[in-house]
């Protein structure tokens, strides 16, 4: 029974999100997600529309999440890992490589983004109406 961590912002919560979550969960039994606050996105410079505390209740009513933990910096997720006894860190490709220094604390993948949906299309898409 392995537990997974991923760690993500989740805006505007899609169907992109949900498959990665759902591939991740059928790797083990334990699906962490840890979500970055608002404040941790300015330093990542990535501009949210939904604030934290719903993008993580959100998170944490998806039925393949079993926990949820506030993502508040880049160097937390060694101490995750070791504190929640992490089998598997695993990504969307985009991040392929970024987080290969973890494999000294557990297995490291990165998965096939969803093609065709992102936070960015859904706000340009809307602009179309
Ligand atoms: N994702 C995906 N397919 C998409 C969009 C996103 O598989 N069409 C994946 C991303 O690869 C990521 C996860 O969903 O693994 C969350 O995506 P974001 O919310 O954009 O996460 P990001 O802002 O990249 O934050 O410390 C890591 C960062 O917090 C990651």
């Amino acid at each position: 029974d392995k537990t997974i961590i991923t760690y993500g912002t989740f805006d505007m919560f899609h169907i992109g999100h949900l498959k990665l979550l759902q591939r991740l969960k059928k790797l083990g039994t334990k699906l962490i997600v840890a979500v970055s606050t608002d404040e941790f996105n300015t330093i990542k410079r990535k501009k949210t529309l939904i604030p934290f505390e719903q993008r993580i209740l959100i998170v944490e009513n998806i039925k393949c999440v079993d926990m949820v933990i506030a993502e508040h910096n880049w160097e937390q997720k060694a101490n995750d890992i070791v504190k929640h006894n992490v089998d598997i860190f695993a990504m969307g490709d985009d991040w392929r490589g970024e987080f290969d220094f973890l494999k000294e604390y557990c297995e490291v993948l990165y998965l096939p983004r969803t093609q065709n949906i992102s936070s960015t299309k859904m706000k340009t898409d809307l602009h179309e109406f």
